[in-house]
């Protein structure tokens, strides 16, 4: 029982308190420089920040406000219905960056073409990329949802606004990152120096570092695929699935929202697949606003990501909303998945150069 004389020691629950870090700190702090390059990403990841802040704000208060919930009742550019937060979220990166002098132009899933940055707004030399609610069917039932981004220098003028310069493969993206927001509001990023979380203190409203460095289990036991597809994916998919229910160490877990079945990989180890399947060979995922991203950033924290037959990182899309095969998580198991692809395309090669020979 609790002795109600001794005042309770509560030194562990400020310990965080004693050094604050902010993020726009960190930023520079990790690129040491006060460049102008560095001074606009701290500006940009304190934009970003501040538009996670209002998205977690509308979704704690989701249940209470009106038209909050539920769908718009239109279908976005990949024909998916959309829903209120997701417009919800769009809109609030794009007010947010809209003045802001660090963008030309904004890019997202919810919108068929790149938004540009209006004349009588002051412009600037970056592109931001991003999914604003991902993983959204999670938002009407009060489950974890996250917004994926990355920022990638805008490569000559774009007059024409076709936005090409941005068909260029993961290796451009300068930084990337995603906001989870979960029982806690946490943002994961990456500006090519490692991977840090910084977690939102609601009473601050500011996030604070709360693990810096991360880096991802060479191998862990998590895999993380909608089963509901098994018999939509090809063969050595199936056969990679039943090689895990066969063998001891592996727990399936899936919540519907990448980020957060890749929050967890990131931190306990594992592999998320989103794998093609019979009807859309390239999967579900969006290379520009979910793959790339992600497989920048865990790349950055020592994990892999491969399409099945090459690194994500070096897929160069032939259009914005372009989409990818998607395995990604700790190095190892990345590359139990792929060798079961490997395999079974030599396997089909040998038929091949039989039935040609026979
Ligand atoms: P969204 O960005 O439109 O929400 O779609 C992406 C989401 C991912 O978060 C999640 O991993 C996947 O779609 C789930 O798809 P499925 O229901 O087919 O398993
Ligand atoms: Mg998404």
């Amino acid at each position: 029982m609790a002795d109600v004389d001794q005042p309770l020691d509560l030194s562990h629950e400020y310990a965080l308190d004693r050094d604050c870090t902010t993020l726009s700190r960190h930023v520079l702090q990790q690129l040491q420089s006060f460049s102008a390059e560095a001074q606009d990403l701290s500006a940009l990841m304190n934009r970003i920040a501040l538009a996670a802040k209002l998205i977690a704000r509308r979704l704690t208060r989701a249940g209470l406000v009106e038209d909050a919930l539920g769908f718009t009742g239109r279908t976005n550019v990949q024909g998916e219905s959309v829903k209120r937060m997701d417009e919800f979220a769009n809109q609030v990166f794009i007010s947010v960056f809209e003045q802001s002098g660090l963008v030309c132009r904004l890019a997202s899933e919810e919108m068929e073409n790149p938004y540009y940055i209006p004349e009588n707004c002051p412009i600037g030399r970056y592109t931001l990329l991003y999914d604003p609610i991902d993983g959204s069917s999670n938002v009407d039932i009060n489950l974890n949802v996250g917004s994926i981004f990355a920022i990638r220098r805008q490569e000559g003028n774009d007059l024409e606004q076709s936005g090409k310069d941005m068909l260029q493969s993961g290796h451009q993206q300068i930084a990337a990152g995603y906001v989870l927001y979960g029982p806690s509001t946490m943002l994961v990023y990456s500006v090519g120096r490692g991977v840090h979380a910084f977690t939102l203190d609601p009473s601050l409203g500011e996030f604070i570092l709360s693990t810096e460095n991360i880096r991802i289990p060479d191998h862990g036991p998590i895999y993380s695929v909608n089963e509901g597809n098994f018999w939509q994916w090809e063969e050595p998919i199936r056969d990679y699935t039943r090689y895990v229910h066969r063998h001891e160490g592996y727990t399936a877990r899936y919540s519907g929202a990448l980020v957060g079945d890749i929050h967890r990989i990131l931190f306990q180890g594992g592999v998320f697949l989103y794998p093609g399947t019979v009807k859309k060979p390239e999967g579900k995922l969006r290379l520009l606003y979910e793959s790339a991203p992600l497989a920048y950033l865990i790349e950055q924290a020592g994990g892999s990501a491969s399409t099945g037959s090459q690194a994500v990182l070096d897929v160069i899309p032939e259009k914005l909303h372009a989409r990818t095969p998607l395995i990604i998580g700790s190095k190892e198991n990345v590359a139990l998945v792929e060798s079961f692809i490997q395999e079974h395309s030599r396997e089909q090669q040998d038929r091949q150069i039989l039935s040609t020979k026979g």
